[in-house]
């Protein structure tokens, strides 16, 4: 499944539109459950969550890419308080013009869980990949990420819990005020094999290089398909293969 080319809010409504109406340029999502399983989002625009926009329910994502989405909060996503587990989410080349170049957790009660992570070369002025207000959640297992932005990858407010995961900003900074938390994070370049935001996106291999440090780096209670320890990145753990 692909998702592409949408842009919102629609140009040719006026007058002032209900929130909803400029949120999500893939996918709105309000209330219910959604069990989602592969696909790409990518290439669309709206003023909150570029790509996907989850204001509450129980969504459970899997093998889900999304790239080159633009928005004002959150160019991938915009997290309102779903509850949300993630996992082998890859997220590269979206752009915020405001925070949260890949994920904006926009509410006190936003909780977000997500398991082997990809985040690269995304966007903004402020958390160039994951934003979050006062009382925000952001858990991340196992995640690999590499910016090059001038900010802080992940900041504001928010609280991030970052555990088993290697991440690095050729910008410097890594963490801005947020709150972190955590355990064996290596504070280094994850080394995607070739990642580049030409707005081509099916050039870009997540593979890491051989001397990466996200090698062995994933949760330690799993294992990669090949049966040594989970990598970190959206190629680690059992799921790993896709
Ligand atoms: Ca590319
Ligand atoms: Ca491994």
């Amino acid at each position: 499944m692909e998702i592409t080319g949408n842009i919102l809010p629609d140009p040719t409504e006026t007058g002032v539109l209900p929130a909803v109406q400029a949120a999500g340029g893939g996918l709105c999502m309000v209330d219910g459950t959604l069990e989602w399983t592969g696909g790409t989002v990518w290439g669309n625009t709206a003023q909150l969550g570029g790509g996907i926009a989850l204001y509450a329910g129980t969504v459970t994502m899997d093998q889900v890419a999304i790239a080159a989405n633009t928005a004002s909060y959150g160019g991938a996503m915009w997290i309102g308080s779903p509850t949300l587990d993630a996992s082998q989410v890859r997220s590269w080349c979206n752009t915020a013009t405001s925070e949260g170049g890949s994920f904006y957790l926009a509410l006190w009660n936003s909780d977000a869980l997500f398991t082997y992570l990809d985040l690269a070369l995304n966007s903004s002025p402020v958390g160039a990949e994951v934003s979050g207000v006062d009382g925000s959640l952001a858990s991340l297992e196992g995640a690999a990420a590499s910016g090059n932005s001038a900010n802080a990858l992940f900041d504001t407010a928010g609280v991030f819990r970052v555990d088993t995961s290697a991440v690095a900003n050729a910008g410097g900074e890594v963490f801005g005020s947020g709150t972190v938390s955590g355990s064996s994070v290596v504070l280094s370049d994850p080394l995607f094999s070739s990642v580049t935001c030409n707005d081509v996106v099916t050039d870009d291999d997540f593979t890491l290089q051989a001397t990466s440090p996200a090698i062995d780096a994933g949760p330690s209670a799993d294992l990669d398909v090949d049966g040594s320890r989970a990598d970190a990145g959206a190629n680690g753990g059992p799921g790993g293969a896709w």
